[in-house]
């Protein structure tokens, strides 16, 4: 049976498992969680999942979230996108959870105060700092994929799929690919893998759907 991936287009953290059980041919199918709606917040999404955070799993009798732990659950099923090798497994972790704290989780909140918010709420302040935050991570991304195809061993990994997560939307959030030459080298690796696709077109939901 297929797995379900509550998820929404927009949300960089759902593309994340998206695009790990897409490159690892899982046959999964999306299910749409109007967020902008609030839907993330209702008693029946938050029995999913108490955190009232996209994305969550099904698979089977299993419901995960955090999508570092699908993707791990994900790898651990199929044997893809992370090594056997006990060190490089440990490497791969640590740029997943590295992602979660220093990249995803300020790139999320900086695109969605520039896009998603009315523009006269924007808080300038906060976007500044988030915006510095933001150009460190992308410093230590863009300096480790010197000479890199990819990020762990020069193979696809959850390390990939984890840290590209927000990096392929089209909304500005201070984020230049052209001004960080390794990134974008690397990005354009993952979008060269077999299945690869647009967060958009892997998943429901985008600006356009409310009018943005
Ligand atoms: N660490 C979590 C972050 C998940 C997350 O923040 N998801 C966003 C959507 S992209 C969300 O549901 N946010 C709701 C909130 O922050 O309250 C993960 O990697 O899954």
């Amino acid at each position: 049976m297929a797995m379900k991936l509550y998820c929404f287009g927009e949300s960089g953290n759902s593309y994340k498992a998206a695009l790990t059980m897409t490159l690892a041919g899982v046959d999964w199918t999306p299910v749409f969680v109007n967020f902008f709606h609030g839907d993330a917040r209702s008693p029946e999404f938050r029995a999913l999942n108490e955190m009232g955070e996209v994305p969550v799993l099904r698979d089977g009798d299993e419901v995960l979230s955090q999508s570092g732990l699908i993707q791990y659950h994900i790898a651990e099923k199929t044997g893809k996108l992370l090594p056997q090798d006990h060190h490089l497994r440990q490497e791969v972790m640590r740029w997943v959870l590295w992602d979660n704290h220093k990249m995803s989780s300020q790139a999320g909140t900086l695109r969605f105060l520039m896009n998603f918010v009315p523009e006269e709420k924007r808080p300038q302040e906060v976007i500044r700092w988030l915006s510095g935050r933001l150009r460190d991570a992308f410093k230590v991304l863009d300096s480790h994929l010197e000479g890199r195809d990819f990020i762990v061993n020069d193979l696809p990994s959850l390390a990939d799929t984890a840290c590209c997560g927000y990096l392929y939307y089209p909304e500005p959030f201070t984020f230049d690919r052209k001004a960080w030459p390794n990134i974008d080298r690397w990005l354009d690796n993952i979008a060269a893998l077999p299945g690869w696709k647009h967060p958009y077109d892997m998943m429901p939901g985008r600006p356009s759907d409310r009018g943005l």
